[in-house]
């Protein structure tokens, strides 16, 4: 049965910072992923407190929070059958060391918290993340 589903993605400020926003897309469209809304924008450490609140008891989290909003980010909805675990595997693992050949994270990542791109890990969050990014 046929599954058309969004997912949000973010190009993290590690990769925007190398100008890896065109690199990257090209790595979504060429997989079949239609980008259908996408902006660069910065936002406040408030902000990702509240984008990255179930992390929030995670010894990361006060690190994590500052990183997202250090510096210009690309957000972007993504669509395909089955974009959330397409856009997972693309990605690759969270730690680029143990993420596969081909994965964006592989390619790019740098290091468990520089690691190029963030997608949504389930469809239910997957709206959650649309809406707190796209709520026109
Ligand atoms: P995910 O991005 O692969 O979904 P999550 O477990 O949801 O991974 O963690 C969110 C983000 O928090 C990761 O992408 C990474 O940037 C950061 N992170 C996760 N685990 C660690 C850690 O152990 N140390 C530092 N940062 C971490
Ligand atoms: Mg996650």
């Amino acid at each position: 049965m046929s599954n058309l589903e969004q997912t949000l993605s973010i190009i993290k400020p590690d990769a925007v910072e190398r100008n890896l926003e065109v690199e990257i897309k090209e790595m979504f469209k060429n997989k079949g992923f239609q980008i259908l809304k996408e902006k660069k924008i910065q936002i406040e450490k408030s902000e990702a407190e509240k984008f990255y609140k179930v992390h929030e008891t995670k010894p990361f989290y006060n690190d994590l929070c500052d990183y997202l909003s250090s510096g210009p980010i690309v957000v972007m909805i993504l669509q395909k059958e089955n974009a959330v675990k397409e856009n997972r595997e693309l990605m690759g693992a969270t730690n680029p060391k143990d993420a596969d050949d081909g994965t964006i994270r592989k390619k790019y990542g740098i290091s468990i918290d520089k690691n190029s791109v963030h997608g949504s890990d389930s469809a239910y969050n997957a709206q959650i993340e649309i809406q707190f990014f796209f709520n026109d």
